[in-house]
């Protein structure tokens, strides 16, 4: 590889438009942050960069269906996502949103960049649009069954169920997500990146010479390039986003996949300003973690836009996970089967370290895996209590209890003992290779390993057994077991930035760099360490894990069936209000269909005072000869109203659910008509 001078490390800009959950911890933010810490242990020059992804259909249907404003929603979810971030220890060095003012202008003058270099071509195209709500139906907004695997809810950019990318018109049965209508087609004009103008050169760059990138994500890329590539639309009908810098283009704005990943780039700008030193100089190493949902935008479409525009470096890794699943089935936002970070942070305080080990250990780095409460019991209970926490506790007990914790002298160490010291370098080479090959998992057992070795060694020389017989030897092991407790608080701390805090408080001592690990003498003679140190670890028990797994029933329980959304309650009226209103029964004597009028049927009813004419629109859900005969409820004093035609006085009451169904209000028992209902 070549010898890089810096490190610009970016992980994918989640959306503001909901909490975070471990899928995302697991897949992202933790892989990434091993990584960066471990460099910044090297004490190499290394940014890390996130913000939140502001933009986007996800952000504007959720304001919808919440009835606010886009911005209220990306203001909630980007504070209550980097308070996770922060709780959790990822250690962005920024973290930024894009809807800031310098990503708008970034991301303007990169588009007006590429437009100047004829980068673009306009078309126009057919569009699927709303002409109830008055909107073209971009990406989510279209809703129709999938293609490949009939999904009846796959979107018009992506199907969730399948995988597969969408156009919207290869839905079926396409309906707008906004009003549930059938949309029609309606032209207009977009930006497209002639992606297939690159394809010859992203197939060198990829397939040629990032054969070294994860088998995952090279397979992915291949996969798109062999099957060519299609101009790309940058832009979007839509109100949210980053208009279109152009004088021409109306209300348009840029597609949230071009402006996010440009994203990394104003969050740099927004840190530093040498921020040019790491986006464009070969110097720099840039490496993307992201999700494997993200590979064509960060392997592809990004990479284009950079080349288009001309002066940036190109991504050297794009080392993106699979997914976490959880307790066996897809983490999903939507039937809320996920284990929330704020709702973990709540049960589990101060247990940050116990997520970060246990996702480390099952990240879905060659495919996907998945999280169980009980695994997650069994890494805290079996690898952290009793391995690492309980050797350290261990070592503090006796040099407490036989030198009053002051760290003994390492003496004359026999062959035993060396051997145990020499082997301490290895776990510095072998882990540095397996995070440098982004292999997180194997590197955390790795790193593990000096806990095992410590813990065996103790168990091996039993020095609470030979401190009457052998002082000195005892002295000599608890020497060196101090100074393995030093070397895991240097190889831990990319893994379990807190638990390291405490060692070196347990130690009393400062950080290291990376290159000290393997030492022996880490920890000086006389070296005085805490008497009285909190425990690092302590045991999950059964019913903790029980209360999760509970919980998790709960949340399956209520997805069942559909949970219907009715509207809130109207606003309170007086009773003299109410009064004003004359609701009697009534009984259908004739029914009959309105002619050119799919909904409406016209009765005759007799109300017990006279027998009237009403129309109602009720033809979807009975036939004229099922509501013959009917006992109804109908406001008899209503305005007259002139219906196709047909003067309807009064109006029959029905009982309407959230999906559309409907029900004739009807007397409990039999009661003559003209009744007044109160
Ligand atoms: N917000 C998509 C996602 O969360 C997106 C990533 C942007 S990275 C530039 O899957
Ligand atoms: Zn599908």
């Amino acid at each position: 590889m070549k010898n890089f001078k810096r490190y610009l490390v970016t992980a994918a800009l989640p959306y503001a438009n909901g909490p975070l959950h471990i899928g995302h911890l697991a897949g992202v933010y933790i892989p990434a942050d091993i990584y960066v810490r471990y460099l910044r242990l090297k004490k190499q020059d290394v940014l890390y960069i996130c913000g939140s992804d502001e933009h986007g259909v996800p952000i504007t249907l959720r304001a919808r269906k919440e009835g606010t404003t886009p911005q209220q929603v990306v203001d909630q979810y980007h504070s209550i996502i980097e308070k996770s971030f922060q709780e959790f220890g990822i250690s962005f060095d920024i973290y930024s949103r894009t809807s800031k003012p310098v990503h708008h202008q970034t991301a303007s003058e990169f588009f007006k960049t590429i437009h100047e270099k004829n980068g673009f071509i306009e078309k126009t195209s057919e569009q699927y649009y709303d002409s109830e709500a008055n909107q073209f139906l971009a990406d989510r907004y279209i809703i129709g069954t999938c293609p490949r695997c009939a999904n009846e809810n796959a979107y018009g950019d992506q199907c969730e169920k399948c995988g597969t990318s969408l156009s919207p018109t290869e839905l079926i049965n396409p309906r707008s997500a906004i009003s549930g209508t059938a949309p029609i087609l309606k032209e207009t004009s977009h930006w497209y990146l002639p992606l297939d103008e690159w394809e010859p050169f992203l197939k060198k760059w990829i397939l040629e010479e990032h054969k070294e990138w994860k088998p995952n994500v090279y397979g992915q890329c291949k996969s798109w390039l062999d099957a060519g590539l299609l101009p790309r639309a940058v832009s979007r009908d839509l109100d949210w986003g980053v208009p279109v810098p152009l004088a021409n283009a109306g209300s348009k704005v840029l597609y949230v996949w071009f402006d996010a990943p440009i994203g990394y780039i104003s969050a740099t700008k927004e840190l530093t300003p040498d921020w040019e030193k790491y986006w464009k100089s070969e110097d720099t190493r840039l490496i993307h973690f992201i999700g494997k949902d993200n590979i064509v935008f960060h392997c592809i479409v990004f990479p284009a836009m950079l080349k288009a525009e001309g002066s940036y470096i190109l991504p050297d890794n794009v080392p993106a996970n699979e997914f976490l699943n959880l307790e066996n089935e897809k983490i999903s936002t939507s039937r809320n089967w996920a284990v929330w970070l704020h709702e973990y942070l709540a049960d589990f305080p101060q247990r940050q370290d116990v997520l970060r080990y246990t996702l480390t250990s099952i990240a879905p780095e060659t495919s996907d895996n998945d999280f169980t409460w009980k695994n997650f019991q069994e890494k805290n209970n079996n690898e952290l209590v009793a391995m690492l926490g309980n050797f350290i506790n261990r070592v503090v007990v006796l040099t407490n209890k036989y030198y009053n914790g002051n760290t003994p002298e390492l003496g004359i160490p026999d062959a035993k003992d060396l051997e145990v010291i020499n082997t301490l370098e290895q776990f510095k080479t072998n882990v540095e290779k397996l995070i440098e090959e982004f292999h997180f998992r194997d590197a955390q057992r790795e790193a593990m390993n000096i806990a095992r070795l410590g813990n065996k060694y103790l168990a091996e020389t039993e020095p609470w057994r030979i401190f009457k017989e052998n002082p000195e030897k005892v002295a000599t092991i608890l020497n060196i077991c101090i100074q393995i407790t030093a070397n895991l608080s240097i190889i831990l701390e990319p893994f379990l930035p807190f638990t390291v805090e405490k060692i070196r408080k347990i130690l009393n001592i400062g950080t290291f760099e990376w290159n000290a690990i393997g030492s022996h003498t880490l920890v000086p003679t006389g070296h005085k360490i805490d008497a009285a140190p909190e425990l690092l670890f302590s045991k999950i028990e059964d019913a903790e894990i029980e209360k999760q797994i509970e919980k998790l029933q709960l949340s399956k329980m209520s997805n069942a069936p559909i949970v219907p959304q009715f509207p809130p309650v109207k606003e309170n009226i007086a009773y003299t209000d109410f009064e004003k209103l004359d609701i009697r029964i009534g009984t259908i004597l004739e029914a009959q269909k309105v002619p050119k009028a799919d909904k409406l049927l016209q009765f005759l009813v007799d109300s017990g005072v006279d027998k009237r004419t009403i129309v109602s629109g009720l033809a979807l859900h009975y036939t004229p000869e099922q509501m013959v005969g009917k006992k109804v409820t109908f406001i008899a004093n209503l305005e007259p109203r002139k219906i196709k035609g047909i003067e309807s006085h009064g109006m029959i009451l029905t009982a309407e659910s959230p999906d559309g169904k409907l029900a004739l209000l009807a007397p409990e028992s039999e009661i003559q008509n003209g009744s007044l209902v109160k």
